[in-house]
C-alpha cells in the first residue's frame, strides 16, 4: 500500500469523504486522492517521493509557481510581525492598490478570505444596490457554494432555478434564473420576461468551472448590455481569471465592463484571500457606511495581504504573460497533434494560460456540450498521465492551468506522458 492510499484511509476517519473539498476526492476520476507534502516551482511532490509536473496549481492560485521565492519571503516576514490584527493594518492597502491600479473598474474593494465569500457578498450587496431579489447565472458556472449560486436551470426554458443541493430552501433557488451559456437570446428573453426584477447577472467572463470555454463577441455583447439597459448589475466573477488572463483579468482581455468583480485564487498568491470590488456608489452600500452587511474575521489578515501583494507584484514588475501564452500553444498544440496520431477526438479550448482537453468531437461552447465528453476516457486519461509524473485536474469538467514556472522540459515531459497515456484511453 502507498503511503496516500494509507493517509487517505487515515482520512476517511477524520474528513467527510477523506478530503476537505469535494473534488479532490477523486470521484471523477476514480481510484485514491495523492498525499502531497511539499511543492516548488511547477512541481508537486506526494508523500511517496513522487516528482509531479503540476497542471493543477492549487485551482489556479500558483501562477507564478508553488514556493516562489519573493512569496514564501513576505509572507514569512508578515508571519513574523504577527499574523492577523483584527485591526486595519497598511498591507491591506499594499494589495488593494495592485488589484485597482490593474483593474479600473474597482473604485472601491472588501477583501474576504474565499472566492465563495466574495460572490454570496457581491450578491447580498447588488440585491441591496438595486432593492430587487431575482440573480441570474449561467449553467456550467461556479460562483462557490453560496445558497443562491448552488441552482440549476429550472425544467423548461425561463423557468426558475430548482437547488442542486440539499440543505437549499427551493424559496431561495427560485430567485435564481439558469440560462445557458453563450446564449445572447436566452439573456434578451429573460430580460424580457423578468427584467425589473432582474438584481445582477454573475457570470465567470471566460469559464473554468465546466471545462474552460470561452465567450462569443454577441454573448459579451450581451452581457455587457443587457444589464446595464435593464437597471441590473453586472458582476464578473474573476476568482479563477483575474490576473490569470491578463493583469487587468477577462475584462481586460475581453473588453467587458463589469458594475462589480470578485476575485480570488491568484490575488492571494496561495493563501486564502478573496474580494469584491466595484464603483464606489455600489460598494458604499456596504457596512460600515451602508445597510448591506459583509464581515469577517481574517479579511484583510496582513499574511495573506503580503503573499498576496508579493504575487501581482512579481506579476507587475516581469510580466509572464507572454510566456505563458508560449507554453500554453506548446502544449495544447501538441495535444491535439497526438490526439489527431492517436485518433482520438478531442477538443482543445484554452484562453491564456487556462485551458481543458475535452474527450469530445466538439465544439465545446456551453455546459450541454461540454458533457458529451466521455468522462471514462478522461478519467483513464488522467492515471495514464498521473502514473507518468503529470498532474491534470482529477476531473474533466475543469481547467488545467500553467505556470510561469512550467519550462520546456515540462511541457515535453508532458507531451511524452500524453503519448502514452492515449494508448490506455
Ligand atoms: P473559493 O470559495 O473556492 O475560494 O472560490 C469559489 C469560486 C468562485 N468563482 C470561481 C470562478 C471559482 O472557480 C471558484 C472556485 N473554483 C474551484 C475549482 N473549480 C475551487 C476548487 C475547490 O472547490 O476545491
Amino acid at each position: 500500500m502507498s503511503r496516500s492510499e494509507e493517509f487517505f484511509k487515515l482520512a476517511q476517519r477524520t474528513f467527510v469523504g477523506g478530503v476537505n473539498s469535494p473534488v479532490r476526492a477523486f470521484k471523477a476520476v476514480g481510484g485514491t486522492p495523492i498525499f502531497f507534502e511539499r511543492a516548488r516551482g511547477a512541481h508537486l511532490f506526494d508523500v511517496d517521493g513522487q516528482r509531479y509536473v503540476d497542471y493543477v496549481g492549487s485551482w489556479g492560485p500558483m501562477i507564478l509557481g508553488h514556493a516562489h521565492p519573493a512569496v514564501v519571503k513576505a509572507a514569512e516576514r508578515a508571519l513574523e510581525r504577527g499574523s492577523s490584527f483584527g485591526a486595519p493594518c497598511p498591507a491591506e492597502l499594499d494589495l488593494a492598490w495592485l488589484v485597482r491600479d490593474a483593474v479600473p473598474s474597482v473604485e472601491l474593494i472588501r477583501f474576504t478570505s474565499s472566492g465563495t465569500e466574495a460572490c454570496l457578498s457581491a450578491l447580498r450587496l447588488a440585491r441591496g444596490f438595486t432593492g430587487r431579489k431575482l440573480i441570474v447565472k449561467f449553467a456550467g458556472c461556479y460562483h462557490g457554494h453560496g445558497d443562491s449560486l448552488l441552482v440549476a436551470a429550472g425544467s423548461g426554458a425561463l423557468t426558475l432555478g430548482q437547488p442542486t443541493s440539499q440543505g437549499v430552501p427551493e424559496e431561495l433557488a427560485r430567485l435564481t434564473l439558469v440560462l445557458p451559456y453563450n446564449d445572447p437570446a436566452a439573456l434578451q428573453k429573460a430580460f424580457k420576461k423578468y427584467g425589473p426584477k432582474i438584481a445582477a447577472v454573475i457570470v465567470e467572463p471566460v469559464v473554468g468551472n465546466m471545462g474552460v470555454v470561452t465567450p462569443s463577441a454577441e454573448f459579451l455583447e450581451a452581457l455587457d448590455r443587457l444589464p446595464r439597459k435593464n437597471g441590473a448589475l453586472l458582476i464578473a466573477d474573476e476568482v479563477m481569471t483575474g490576473f490569470r488572463v491578463a493583469l487587468g483579468g477577462a475584462q481586460r482581455a475581453l473588453g467587458l465592463r463589469p458594475d462589480l468583480t470578485t476575485f480570488g485564487k491568484i490575488i492571494g498568491g496561495g493563501l486564502p484571500v478573496g474580494a469584491l470590488g466595484g464603483a464606489r456608489k455600489i460598494m458604499e452600500k456596504l457596512a460600515p457606511l451602508g445597510p448591506v452587511y459583509q464581515a469577517g474575521t481574517l479579511s484583510g489578515n496582513p499574511v495573506a495581504m503580503a503573499a498576496g501583494a508579493a504575487t501581482l507584484t512579481v506579476l507587475k514588475r516581469e510580466p509572464p504573460y507572454k510566456v505563458l501564452q508560449d507554453r500554453t500553444d506548446s502544449l495544447t498544440y501538441g495535444l491535439r497533434a497526438i490526439a489527431r496520431r492517436n485518433r482520438r477526438d478531442i477538443t482543445v479550448n484554452a484562453f491564456g494560460s487556462m485551458f481543458t482537453m475535452f474527450f469530445t468531437k466538439g465544439p465545446v461552447t456551453d455546459l450541454a456540450s461540454a458533457e458529451k465528453a466521455d468522462t471514462r476516457a478522461y478519467g483513464k486519461f488522467f492515471h495514464g498521465l498521473r502514473k507518468r509524473g503529470v498532474y491534470f485536474p482529477p476531473s474533466q469538467f475543469e481547467a488545467a492551468f500553467v505556470s510561469a514556472a512550467h519550462s520546456p522540459a515540462d511541457i515535453e515531459k508532458t507531451l511524452a506522458a500524453a503519448d502514452a497515456a492515449f494508448h490506455e484511453v
